[in-house]
């Protein structure tokens, strides 16, 4: 039995080796929440958070404080404690950062449960950590000429990539096309392109793109148009013949759900900072598995690794290596895969240096 003692919240920024631009906003450096979860048993649990934006980690470090007020005490079991700060946060809603806080300390209990059992998290969830594929998608953005984004497409193969992740989106569809075509050139026939345009087009112009990029070799087409127009992202899906992905975005299980009923998408890959931490994961993987639909991973990709060992639909991890700065042992990549790593500890070094906060 684990009791909740506090919850302690740590603001860094680290630098990325290639930042990213998006077709919505360029992403230069990652701001990161890292999240301790203190128990009275002396175990410790730890997750982190992606903020997109320097500016939320304050926003969201509240909300931990204020969880830390409303659970101390409590006994660490992660459905109950979800339930009882969704009733508590009723009001405000669960969406949005208090989400996201629910989601970190989440992810927190499921990892002081499972140090506290000395078992990885796969293991506590009723699997094994086994090699998970994954894409690099620590790279390619939008900012790329043609022979650049060729480039850079060979040098994210490192460590055996079979797939890489490139951002779309540039004025027209030929620049578009151009980047595609120089980087599937450079690429082994057996690797796996996949594009995200992060909700840039009309559902229109999603039809034109994703019809002309059909045939070029395209493995998915992310987050084509506003990623909650069900219907219109149901319509590009009909009249596009690359499987479109959207899940990033899913805000609780029950909007993957609504994304499935409505045929939005061919392929799922939620946040587990914004489907609901483990919690949420675990019960968004039963919908995938239900209707049969492909799940992979966005972001996260230390405990996103264990919880797509535990998916029984499971598709891609994407990889991402923003973390790495901050971590006591990266994220081991063998073979394209990436290993479930058994406790995540942060480099106490390195987190002085790019703290914020
Ligand atoms: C993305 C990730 C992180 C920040 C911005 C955009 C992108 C992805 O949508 O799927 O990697
Ligand atoms: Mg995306």
């Amino acid at each position: 039995m684990l009791t909740v003692r506090a919850v302690r919240a740590v603001p860094v920024e680290v630098p990325m080796k290639r930042p990213l631009g998006t077709s919505a906003a360029a992403v230069p450096s990652a701001p990161l929440l890292l999240v301790d979860l203190q128990t009275e048993e002396g175990v410790i649990g730890r997750s982190y958070l992606f903020c997109y934006l320097r500016a939320a980690a304050p926003g969201i470090s509240a909300m931990l404080g204020e969880i830390e007020r409303l659970t101390k005490g409590a006994r660490i079991e992660p459905a109950k404690l979800w339930s009882t700060l969704a009733k508590r946060f009723t009001l405000i809603g669960v969406q949005g950062v208090v989400r996201m806080a629910m989601s970190a300390f989440d992810i927190a209990c499921w990892d002081a449960l499972a140090a506290a059992e000395g078992e990885p998290l796969a293991t506590v969830l009723g699997g094994a950590p086994k090699p998970v594929r994954a894409y690099n998608s620590s790279g390619l953005g939008l900012q790329h000429s043609p022979e650049s984004a060729a480039d850079e497409a060979e040098e994210l193969l490192e460590s055996g990539f079979t797939g890489v992740k490139l951002r779309l989106g540039h004025p027209t569809v030929d620049e578009d096309l151009n980047v595609v075509r120089a980087v599937r050139k450079r690429l082994p026939d057996a690797v796996k392109l996949m594009v995200d345009y992060n909700q840039a087009l009309t559902r229109d112009e999603a039809i034109v793109r994703g019809r002309a990029l059909d045939g070029e070799g395209v493995h998915w087409l992310e987050e084509p148009i506003r990623h909650d127009d069900w219907r219109g992202c149901a319509e590009v899906a009909r009249a596009v013949k690359t499987p479109v992905q959207i899940g990033e975005n899913f805000s609780l299980p029950h909007q993957m759900e609504e994304a499935i009923a409505n045929r939005a998408c061919d392929l799922v890959m939620p946040d587990v900072e914004r489907i609901g931490g483990v919690t949420g994961w675990m019960r968004a993987a039963a919908i995938a598995q239900a209707h049969q639909m492909e799940m992979s991973s966005h972001l996260a990709p230390e405990v996103s690794a264990h919880l797509l060992a535990v998916t029984p639909t499971r598709g891609w991890l994407e990889y991402v290596d923003w973390a790495d700065a901050i971590l006591a042992e990266p994220l081991r990549i063998e073979d394209g895969h990436a290993i479930p790593p058994r406790r995540m500890a942060w480099n106490d070094d390195a987190v002085g240096r790019y703290r914020i906060g």
